[in-house]
């Protein structure tokens, strides 16, 4: 009896000797292939056959497929960011990933670091564009800012998701007004307009305003023909206009659209009448207004009190009343500041800026 026991044991010592040394000997002979293959070629092999959609025991694409994957992929086969093959395809006019509405409450405060984990995608200055086809625009998001810091921390808690599902080829450009002077809105994203395009060849400028947050990821953050007002249907106003040349917000124009009108006025100092003056020059133009339905238009406002430093224009009724007279010569092209610096974070690029006083 022991000693077939030990017989037993033997014969299964025996066995498993055998297979381990089989498993070793194909694991050399695979090693040897990859290793007389150039690390290039085995990379290159690696993306056709992402190309060719092949399924390969080294790659499966699926629809989950991300550039979190794909950067996890690249280091795992020691590639170069070189060699990270761009899209070819254009990115559909719809985006596959909207979700429709969406729910959106201020009731938790947000913190920056959880945002900037639940955007891994994101490169340096709040950049992004989609792995897997190319977008259909290059938009700078533009954002006039001072002292408004739980609503910058909403917003890109909120928007940056959103942008990503509409397969926007983005930047965010945080325009601060340096200083205690009068707060101008209107300047400040002109000045946004300026150092966006010293960046990157962006073809359409979002203009936002820090507190304000789409309830539907339908409404598009992108230009069209026409000048388009984004913030149609607003909870502070019931979720309609508050009248029809309305022109506050969010706003998008592509660049032509914005040089057509010189960009916007520089000489309104405090709160109101900018908006009109830019809603003036668009018509002085022949330009119309495009808008998304009163339903996809949704937005929420941060609710806040007067900012300090923004008290309403006693100027704002004469200076609208001059548009045409003062549109060709105010504007983008007579716009002068000074950068006092410029920060880079995962979620956005900051720039302070000097632009003077009334
Ligand atoms: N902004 C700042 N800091 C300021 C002032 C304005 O960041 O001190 C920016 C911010 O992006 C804001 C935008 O400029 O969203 C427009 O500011 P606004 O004052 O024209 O418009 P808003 O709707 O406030 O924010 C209007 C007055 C609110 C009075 C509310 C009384 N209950
Ligand atoms: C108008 C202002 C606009 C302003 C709009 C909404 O009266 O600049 O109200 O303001 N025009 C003038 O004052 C000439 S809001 O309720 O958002 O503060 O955008």
């Amino acid at each position: 009896m022991q000693e077939s026991v030990l017989l037993n044991v033997g014969f299964f010592t025996k066995s498993y000797v055998v297979l381990v040394c089989v498993c070793g000997v194909h694991l050399i002979v695979a090693l040897l292939f990859y290793l007389t293959e150039s690390p290039t070629k085995f990379t290159n092999h690696f993306f056709t056959s992402q190309k060719t959609n092949r399924i390969d025991a080294l790659l499966v694409l699926n629809d989950n497929w991300t550039a979190e994957t794909y950067m996890n992929k690249l280091i795992n086969t020691n590639a170069s960011k070189d060699d990270v093959e761009e899209p070819t395809e254009s990115c559909p006019e719809t985006s596959p990933l909207l979700v429709g509405p969406m729910r959106v409450e201020f009731s938790e405060l947000v913190n920056l670091d959880m945002v900037r984990k639940d955007n891994p995608h994101l490169v340096m200055g709040g950049r992004y564009k989609p792995s897997d086809c190319v977008a259909l625009q290059k938009v700078a998001l533009i954002i006039p800012f001072r002292k408004r810091d739980e609503h910058l921390k909403y917003w890109l808690h909120h928007l940056h998701p959103i942008l990503q599902r509409q397969q926007l080829d983005y930047g965010i450009y945080v325009i601060e007004q340096d200083g205690e002077e009068t707060f101008n809105r209107a300047k400040l994203l002109n000045v946004g307009y300026v150092e966006a395009l010293k960046e990157y060849d962006y073809d359409c400028f979002i203009f936002s305003d820090v507190d304000i947050i789409p309830m539907d990821d339908r409404n598009t953050y992108k230009c069209s023909s026409q000048p388009r007002h984004l913030s149609v249907s607003m909870d502070k106003f019931g979720f309609r206009l508050p009248y029809k040349q309305y022109f506050g917000g969010v706003s998008a124009m592509s660049k032509q659209q914005f040089q057509r009108i010189n960009g916007f006025p520089n000489n309104y100092w405090g709160w109101g009448g900018e908006d009109d003056d830019i809603f003036n020059r668009l018509m002085f133009k022949g330009m119309k207004i495009s808008r998304p339905s009163g339903d996809i238009g949704k937005c929420r406002m941060i609710r806040h009190s007067r900012d300090k430093k923004n008290e309403p224009n006693p100027q704002r009724f004469k200076r609208i009343s001059h548009t045409r007279q003062t549109m060709n010569t105010d504007g983008i092209i007579s716009v002068k500041y000074e950068v006092i610096n410029t920060e880079k974070d995962q979620l956005y690029t900051k720039i302070k800026v000097d632009i003077g006083k009334p």
